[in-house]
């Protein structure tokens, strides 16, 4: 029942089941992995789609042939699986020339080559047919306080978009920039660091349309902000334009568990808002699998986010149909707060004349213990 299927479009970041295990403390445990194979595992599994940054394809400085030559065997095994490239994205973080970031680097030359190379990849974005750009600035932020003017950053951060953006205007490319917010990590702090703050960045862009967001599970809840609040803003806004899954267990490092691993009540209600609140993008895993496991490991736990993700989405489906939740969810008057406070016609000298006893209205309980038990029943698997 929980096997995925393309329709459920599920996608992974080919750094993530790639991903060898080199860490802080330690080096690679796990052998590199080719592309090829990973998009041919990913397939057999049921995903429909994957993504990468620039070098986890081809080396950092590598030519156009050079290039060619890695990207050869994944053009072929997307063509042999029909898997597609929804997304990819750009490596401004690894290589030692970003120690201070790309495009908001103190250094200007090291701006304009972060600039060129995520000019590159766009072409390339464009050229596999992915409609989505992600930005994570992991290395944009600073770990001192006078090393980094933060509002002249961001006009550096604001003039990277917008050249980027007009570039895509003036290729005429169907690519849509989706910036990834994160609190820390590497950096001590890094610019941009949740959904809002994103958000309002966003509103200073010479085309703000062509930007959104791609919300981290993990690097919400590193804030200890809630991750299907913040989904649920970033629809409202109209700004949801790619999502990465995992699993975090609260404020610590940034776990990138398999998704439904972590934080299992937050997994529910992200599932609950992909599902119902309008997101019509890919279900993108951006997870690593841990550095106990060996390859075996690697495919179990790829094989688990998807796993996960379609058992939460029943269970989501079963709380919403359950005729108790819905007796519930109006006892709660959840569906009252679609009515507009003021009605049509109605002024505030309206609302000033009408008698209200807060006294009483103060006694009313909003049952929403109810409401939650419901959801939690739902989750733990007696209902
Ligand atoms: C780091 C991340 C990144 C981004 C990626 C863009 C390496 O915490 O989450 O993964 O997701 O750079 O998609
Ligand atoms: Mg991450
Ligand atoms: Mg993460
Ligand atoms: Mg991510």
């Amino acid at each position: 029942a929980f096997t995925p299927t393309r329709d459920d479009r599920f996608s992974f970041g080919l750094w993530t089941v790639g991903w060898q295990g080199v860490d802080v403390f330690g080096g690679a445990v796990r052998p590199p992995l080719e592309s090829a194979e990973a998009i041919h595992r990913l397939s057999d599994l049921g995903a429909y789609g994957i993504t990468f940054h620039d070098n986890d394809v081809f080396p950092f400085g590598a030519d156009q042939a050079e290039k060619e030559r890695h990207l050869a065997p994944l053009r072929r095994a997307l063509e042999e699986t029909g898997l597609v490239v929804p997304m990819v994205t750009t490596n401004l973080f690894s290589h030692p020339v970003f120690r201070d970031g790309g495009f908001t680097n103190n250094d200007r030359d090291v701006r304009r080559f972060a600039l060129r190379k995520a000019a590159d990849q766009i072409d390339l974005a464009a050229q596999l047919g992915a409609q989505v750009f992600v930005a994570w600035g992991g290395r944009e932020g600073a770990e001192s306080g006078a090393a980094k003017d933060v509002g002249t950053a961001l006009s550096r951060y604001k003039e990277a978009f917008d050249v980027l953006g007009g570039y895509v205007r003036e290729q005429g490319y169907d690519l849509r920039f989706a910036i990834e917010p994160k609190p820390n990590e590497p950096r001590g702090d890094i610019l941009l660091p949740t959904v809002g703050h994103a958000l309002a960045f966003i509103n200073e862009l010479e085309h703000p349309e062509m930007v959104g967001l791609n919300p981290e599970v993990g690097h919400e809840e590193m804030a200890s902000l809630n991750y299907a609040h913040g989904l649920a803003q970033a629809l409202w806004h109209g700004k949801l334009f790619h999502i990465d899954l995992n699993g975090q267990h609260g404020p610590r490092y940034d776990q990138d568990l398999r998704f439904g691993a972590g934080n299992a009540r937050g997994a529910f209600w992200t599932v609950d808002i992909v599902e119902n609140g309008g997101y019509d993008g890919p279900r993108h895993f951006d997870y690593k699998p841990p550095r106990t496991e060996d390859l075996d490991g690697v495919w179990e736990s790829a094989r688990a986010c998807m796993r996960n993700y379609l058992i939460l989405r029943e269970k989501v489906r079963a709380f919403r149909a359950d005729p108790e939740v819905q007796q519930a969810l109006e006892d709660a008057r959840v569906d009252q707060l679609a009515v507009p406070t003021v009605g049509v016609g109605e002024s505030l000298a309206d609302l000033r004349a009408e008698p209200f006893d807060p006294d009483a209205a103060g006694r009313r309980g909003m049952g929403f213990e109810r409401l939650d038990q419901l959801a939690l029943e739902h989750l733990y698997g007696v209902r």
